[in-house]
């Protein structure tokens, strides 16, 4: 076992993302296997998929409050994101995995998004006792807008400045970061190895238009909070969640179809 990893499941592995509250048990109980035959120290975030973006959208809640109407999308959402958190929760203990579940709701205050207080301490006393924390993207409270969303990657990113794990790791539905978005360009090439400066130019190319719904959005976001990973000097890796054996293998430090990012230690 190396050093402690923050590994994030995107919610468009776990989920469908364009049916509200589709859960997909078979990939992440493959997951939860991988991660337990990883024998690995690790805190794990998921996304919220479709038990989150679909009526986080339909409620506007990442404006953060503008009307009454907004609080019964608050309250719904933070139920179906902890419903898909206890599904994600009950499949690691059945792979075996002394998981427990923290909710950003209960933690996490933002002010204007940003999170501004977390609770960091709870992860590294579960961690202590050999136990692996599970956080999520969820609806917190914001001292500016009332509330708003709290993305897995924002959490990804609070952690990473926390902790400093030896690697991030990004289960996304792609192999990596591509130069063009790959499913609309077949001439897109996968980055295996990627810099700050890339991915700055990347961003400067402008947004990809996706058919599915992701309020935080899906991989022009994850840059941003990549890079920011980047320069606290903790690496990154973005893989295909969807692929067996990727994440086992990038969590024990094998070669992997990836885009890797900064430096990861111990590599
Ligand atoms: O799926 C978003 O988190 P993400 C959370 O990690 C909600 O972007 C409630 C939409």
């Amino acid at each position: 076992m190396s050093g402690m990893h923050i590994v994030k499941i995107g919610g468009s592995i776990i989920t469908d993302k364009t049916k509200p509250l589709t859960f997909k048990k078979a990939v992440v109980m493959r997951l939860a296997r991988e991660i337990k035959e990883s024998n690995e120290e690790i805190i794990l975030v998921h996304g919220a998929g479709s038990f989150g973006h679909i009526f986080a959208d339909r409620y506007k809640l990442h404006e953060g409050y503008k009307n009454d109407e907004q609080i019964e999308g608050v309250v719904k959402v933070q139920r179906d994101v902890k419903t898909l958190n206890m599904l994600i929760l009950n499949t690691l203990i059945d792979a075996g995995i002394n998981a427990v579940s923290i909710s950003p709701s209960a933690i996490v205050k933002c002010r204007d998004k940003k999170i501004v207080e977390m609770e960091t301490k709870l992860f590294k006393d579960y961690l202590g006792m050999g136990i692996m924390p599970v956080t999520f993207g969820d609806v917190v409270l914001d001292k500016k807008l009332k509330f708003c969303i709290c993305s897995g990657d924002q959490l990804m990113l609070h952690l990473a400045k926390k902790f400093k794990p030896e690697k991030v790791i990004f289960c996304t539905d792609v192999d990596g970061i591509f130069t063009f978005d790959p499913s609309v360009d077949k001439n897109a090439r996968l980055l295996e190895n990627a810099d700050t400066d890339l991915l700055k130019s990347m961003l400067k190319m402008g947004k990809s238009k996706s058919e599915k719904i992701d309020i935080t959005g899906e991989m022009f976001g994850k840059i941003n909070t990549i890079m920011e990973i980047s320069k606290i000097g903790v690496g990154s890796i973005v893989l295909n969640g969807n692929k067996k054996n990727r994440l086992k293998e990038a969590l024990t430090g094998q070669a992997v179809k990836c885009t890797r990012i900064g430096g990861i230690k111990g590599e």
